[in-house]
């Protein structure tokens, strides 16, 4: 199918000429023939006599009427229905057929596994049925679904229930009624045979609300923990932001053919299979934190996002970057803010600061789309987030509770902008957030250096900060932002500690602070108070003090990352790994011994960054000395702290598996002993001191951690370290998991994940062997992601393999994966697009292969999109 490559503008935003106030569809659902009827009631808005454009693709037409008169004057486009002449006021009666078995994109109607599903936002509706399919427009749905019962005893739909009758045909016919005005792209239909775990909650107000999990046959009790996480997020919004459920029923359904990780649709929740099953034999405890902060997510739209939605697509932060920082908030309120702050920072440090950088430049409201999928990205949520977070920084967590309050009054039921929520936050505060608003106008990520002065003789203390953002690949303007600094001054005997909020708004302003004693020192950019990178010279001591003594969990963390960072620039600079300084084993040694309460803050303090944190500190990316640097360092750790290393792992308790903050602690932290012991193993040959015997006590250790784990979180922890080390004894156990419990699509999923992270070139024939087994499906992104995403994302060696095999491998999946389902396709290439950043051997290499995708015949909008802004 040709489509039209024609690009939307912002600019370009007009209110709609007409409006839609209610919908009544049915669907007679067929695999291969699902007939929709949709009949509507649309008004004319203003004094014009403009057609009505109807947007639509992908099925038959079967007949249009008009007040029930059939109509035939309509013209019609690839993606459009246009009907002209129409009466202020009229019912229209559409009738399509479609083919949910055939639709391997996931979008609009489609069978996952043997249930029917469907996926509206963005632009799926339109694949239903012709609609005025934008978040402006606001209807009453009401949805009557027709199937074998015996087949399909699930028929859902948005909303409440409001009648399920046998027809004479002896088919069900069910029907649900939502009495909120919603966009399209918030409809859902389920149909399907599942489990059902039902529980009930009941509002602060009294309302009793029924919540229903859907989950496929058997896996009722992996449902459990989601259930749990949705009644803490609902008793946590009341609390937080006194909002309260609207339905009668909350819905959740478990689908294992999705594009992404859940989607808000009103009342009926549709989930990734991937964020709700858990239990400890299949989920890892990463699972499941991420599933209740996912569950947590989709839940908060039911406000942020439902009752008050988008104007229009460019909005989209409004939503998503609003909800993200609601979940954020709420999984710090569920465990520790700081582990969770670390998370959220470790997402903009790699994947957002490099969308920043690269040909995908965007500002957190784009100005301008080909394919709207393309804009569900990590600025969009993440760094959406962060800009949020800065205003509730800059207003205190009332002011930030009051402009919620006056945003929820002004605009509930409505479709709003991104300036509409700032004035909010504005005029709720009397504060003025003219200069603020550029962070939704500008891509880019500032630099923000800092150089400080300290006069004894006036006890004063002198901090300049200037910022200044490179162009990036849009052209968005460049001028200066509005940067909340958290600062706190410590004095070397820790007499003195003073914190501050400093506020930059010019390009360059000195913050002088008096009677401050003789050498203070700075912790600037404390919480990660602003997306920015910190440029600061600072003394290796100095990083270690901060990391021992800043009050921010946070700031310790960053200051360790920082000391990693730089030597990883001295290695770079040297063309050769630097050897670790005593002082930095010292604190590890002492870290190791005698571990803070927080063991998974411990951990953290001790991990060093990743391959893709460091490579977004350079312009052009060091690939070769950046990886031959990290196993440098991770070598040094092992082969000096053996020892060390060792005795905490087995000094830490097991005890039965709980998802619960002290065990997760314990675990992560001997995750982290294990792996570096791991590196011991192929690092004898720099110790040699009792190297066979330390070999086989480590061999031993990973074997019985893997082998008397009641728990996926240990078992994956023994496999990632022996993967990651090369190590002999990973295959034998990866088999055993293959075999026990492989039928399992998230495990084989998690099995998969962990060989093509195998940093050797047998790797490729690993991943050949994947893809023939009878789990492996191409239809399935999870299955497809398992493989692909993993491997270009956490196998840095073999990826950028300097033949080109890694990316010629990427590019082939993406060129195939393109015909069946575009928008995974346009996610997999993302680590192709910004082959700029690389040497120019690999940039050849890369580009090649963006040369060929964009020849592909039948290219899909999401991809061209994505490779002809990278190659131009
Ligand atoms: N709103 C959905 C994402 C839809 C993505 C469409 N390509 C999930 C979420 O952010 O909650
Ligand atoms: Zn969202």
């Amino acid at each position: 199918m040709s489509q039209s490559r024609q690009i939307k503008r912002l600019a370009d935003y007009q209110a709609p000429a007409f409006l839609t106030h209610s919908i009544e569809l049915e669907f007679v659902l067929d695999p291969a023939a699902t007939q929709v009827t949709a009949i509507s009631k649309i008004s004319r808005q203003g004094a014009h006599q403009l057609p009505l454009m109807l947007d639509g693709h992908g099925f038959e037409l079967l007949g249009i009427w008009l007040n029930n008169v059939p109509l035939t004057d309509y013209q019609q486009t690839d993606e459009q229905l246009v009907l002209s002449q129409l009466p202020d006021e009229f019912e229209l009666k559409i009738v399509t057929q479609l083919n949910p078995a055939e639709n391997t994109a996931l979008e609009g109607l489609y069978l996952s596994g043997g249930a029917y599903c469907t996926q509206c936002e963005a632009e799926g509706f339109r694949r239903i049925t012709y609609y005025q399919d934008r978040p402006d427009v606001l209807a009453v749905f009401t949805t009557h679904i027709i199937a074998d019962g015996k087949s399909y005893p699930h028929l859902l739909s948005n909303g409440n229930l409001i009648a399920d009758t046998l027809l004479a045909n002896g088919q069900r016919r069910v029907s649900w009624f939502d009495p909120f005005p919603k966009p399209c792209y918030l409809f859902a239909l389920v149909a399907g045979d599942f489990d059902e775990l039902t529980d009930s909650y009941t509002t602060g107000s009294g309302r009793e609300v029924a919540l229903k999990f859907y989950v496929d046959k058997g896996n009722q009790q992996r449902a459990v923990f989601a259930l749990e996480s949705l009644k803490r997020a609902m008793l946590w919004d009341e609390q937080e932001f006194g909002l309260e459920y609207d339905l009668d029923i909350y819905m959740v359904v478990a689908v294992d053919f999705f594009n992404m990780g859940a989607m808000e649709n009103k009342g009926l929740n549709v989930f990734n299979s991937k964020y709700v099953l858990a239990n400890p034999q299949t989920a890892t405890d990463v699972d499941y934190f991420n599933i209740e902060s996912i569950i947590g997510h989709e839940y908060f739209h039911n406000w942020t996002g439902n009752r008050v939605t988008c104007r229009d697509w460019f909005q989209l932060s409004l939503k998503e970057g609003l909800t993200v920082f609601r979940d954020q908030q709420f999984s710090a309120a569920m465990g520790s803010p700081t582990l969770c702050r670390i998370d959220a920072i470790k997402t903009i440090r790699t994947a957002q600061f490099a969308e920043d950088a690269g040909p995908m430049a965007h500002p957190i409201r784009p100005e301008q789309v080909l394919e709207m999928n393309n804009f569900y990205t990590v600025t969009v949520y993440d760094k959406g987030a962060e800009v949020i977070r800065m205003q509730h920084t800059l207003l205190g967590q009332a002011g930030f509770r009051r402009g919620m309050d006056l945003y929820f009054q002004r605009f509930d039921g409505k479709a709003v902008t991104c300036d509409d929520f700032v004035q909010a936050m504005q005029d709720a505060n009397e504060r003025d957030f003219s200069q603020f608003r550029r962070w939704y106008q500008q891509a880019g990520t500032p630099q923000l250096r800092v150089t400080s002065a300290q006069d004894d003789a006036l006890a004063s203390f002198t901090l300049t900060l200037q910022q200044h953002t490179d162009a990036t690949a849009d052209g968005s303007p460049k001028l200066p932002l509005v940067l909340p600094v958290r600062l706190e001054l410590i004095s070397l005997d820790l007499s003195y500690r003073q914190q501050h909020l400093l506020v930059l708004t010019e390009e360059r302003q000195s913050f002088v602070f008096e009677q401050v004693p003789a050498n203070v020192r700075a912790v600037v950019l404390a919480d990660f108070s602003a997306p920015v990178k910190l440029l600061q010279q600072i003394s290796l001591d100095d990083l270690l003090f901060i990391a021992a003594n800043a009050s921010d969990g946070v700031a310790r963390w960053d200051a360790m990352q920082q000391i990693w960072s730089d030597l990883v620039r001295q290695s770079v600079v040297a063309a050769h790994p630097v050897l670790i300084p005593a002082s930095l084993l010292a604190m590890f040694r002492q870290l190791l011994d005698q571990p803070l309460d927080d063991l998974e803050f411990t951990a953290e303090l001790l991990a060093l960054p990743g391959f893709d944190t460091l490579a977004e500190q350079y312009p052009q990316i060091p690939v070769d000395s950046i990886l031959d640097t990290l196993q440098s360092f991770r070598q040094q750790i092992a082969s000096q702290l053996t020892a060390e290393l060792t005795r905490c792992y087995q000094r830490l308790p097991r005890q039965p598996y709980q998802y619960q903050s002290m065990q997760v602690g314990i675990r992560k932290l001997q995750s982290l002993c294990l792996g570096y012991l791991a590196q011991a193993i192929s690092a004898t040959v720099i110790s040699q001191k009792n190297a066979a015997a330390d070999s086989d006590v480590i061999t031993q250790l990973l074997q019985q951690h893997y082998l008397q784990a009641d728990n996926m979180t240990d078992r994956q922890a023994t496999l990632t370290a022996a993967v990651q080390a090369g190590l002999d004894l990973a295959q034998p156990l990866l088999l055993d998991l293959l075999e026990k419990d492989g039928h399992d699509p998230l495990i084989f999923d998690k099995w998969a994940s962990l060989q093509v992270s195998l940093p050797t070139e047998k790797v490729f024939e690993l991943i050949e062997n994947i893809v023939n087994y009878p789990q492996f499906s191409w239809n399935n992104p999870n299955r497809v992601r398992a493989v692909f995403s993993a491997f270009s994302h956490y196998n840095p060696q073999q990826f950028h393999r300097a033949d080109g095999r890694g990316y010629q491998l990427l590019a082939s999946i993406v060129g195939k994966i393109d015909h069946s389902n575009p928008q995974l396709a346009a996610r997999l290439v993302t680590p192709l697009l910004s082959w700029k950043r690389y040497d120019e051997a690999r940039q050849l290499l890369i580009q090649q292969q963006l040369g060929q995708l964009r020849d592909q015949p039948g290219l899909s909008n999401d991809l061209f999109e994505k490779v002809a802004r990278s190659l131009s």
